[in-house]
């Protein structure tokens, strides 16, 4: 691949969007080869994914504008379904998928930050959604994703203002969870990443799978959502494995994602 590379350590994989001299920007060979490498992901060995940007500028300055600004309508369609598509797909993606955001977040950029599951950022990203000031509305879920993580006043503001704020804004109103000195931002994504990966991957799956599945749901048949699959959890390994443990005194756990 051209525009992205990717790593595993141990049970823990990383994509690295990887078109630095562009600033990491979203052409469609981008967005093509990210759903490639989605694709190609071994979901039995690999627990957790992390997305970060190559260099140490940008996480994803946005989609690419120079390739959007001439698009005919329908191949313009076709960017947004790719585009869309690649990011439902990360959304829904089985396992917690974190982004490292390592600079520019801006809009493509934001908004696929926004796909994933948890977002960590070093000191000097920024986060924005421009595309008003382009003339165009946020396309990849931007309207959306925003307002439900920061809230709509905060995610207004920054849409229709088109204001950029940087990483102790973004911490501050709840849009990454944790900020770092950008050398020590790989680190800690991958601790955290092994944390995750350290607990039983098929309730670690089932529990992102009913978060997600619920929020749009009234309550009662959200937690309905749950009920299956917590349900679902006492037919594994895993779960009398993680019990018995406790019940024996056990640090040790030996979860084999059945
Ligand atoms: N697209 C293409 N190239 C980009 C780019 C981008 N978004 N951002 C940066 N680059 C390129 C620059 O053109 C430059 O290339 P060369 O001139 O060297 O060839 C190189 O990256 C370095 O950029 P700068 O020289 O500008 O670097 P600076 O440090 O001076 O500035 C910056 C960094 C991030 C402040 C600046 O590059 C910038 O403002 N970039 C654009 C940021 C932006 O407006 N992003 C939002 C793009 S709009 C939709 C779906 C999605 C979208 C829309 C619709 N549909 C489904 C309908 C999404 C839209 C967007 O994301």
């Amino acid at each position: 691949m051209d525009f992205i590379r990717y790593e595993a350590k141990g049970s823990v994989g990383i994509i690295y969007l990887n078109r630095p001299k562009a600033l990491n920007a979203l052409n469609s060979q981008v967005l093509q080869e990210l759903d490639l490498a989605m694709d190609s992901i071994d979901l039995e060995i690999i627990r957790v994914l992390i997305i970060t940007g190559e260099g140490d500028k940008a996480f994803a300055a946005g989609a690419d504008i120079g390739e959007m600004s001439t698009l005919p309508r329908k191949r313009a369609a076709e960017f947004s379904k790719k585009g869309n598509d690649v990011f439902l797909k990360i959304e829904n993606y089985p396992i917690p998928v974190i982004a490292a955001v390592n600079g520019y977040a801006l809009g493509g950029g934001c908004e696929l930050s926004m796909c994933c599951d948890i977002r960590i950022c070093s000191e000097n990203a920024v986060f924005g959604q421009p595309e008003t000031g382009l003339g165009i509305t946020p396309g990849f879920g931007g309207t959306q994703r925003l307002e439900r993580i920061v809230g709509a006043g905060r995610a207004k503001e920054m849409v229709l203002a088109a204001t950029n704020i940087k990483a102790d804004e973004a911490y501050r109103i709840g849009l990454v969870n944790h900020v770092y000195p950008q050398a020590e931002l790989m680190d800690a994504a991958l601790k955290l990443a092994g944390k995750i990966a350290s607990n039983a991957p098929i309730a670690v799956r089932h529990a992102k799978k009913s978060m997600n599945e619920g929020y749009s749901l009234p309550i009662d048949e959200a937690v309905e959502v749950e009920e299956e699959l917590f349900g679902d959890c006492f037919q594994t390994h895993d779960q009398k494995e993680g019990m018995g443990a406790f019940l024996e005194k056990r640090k040790e756990k030996n979860f084999i994602n059945q």
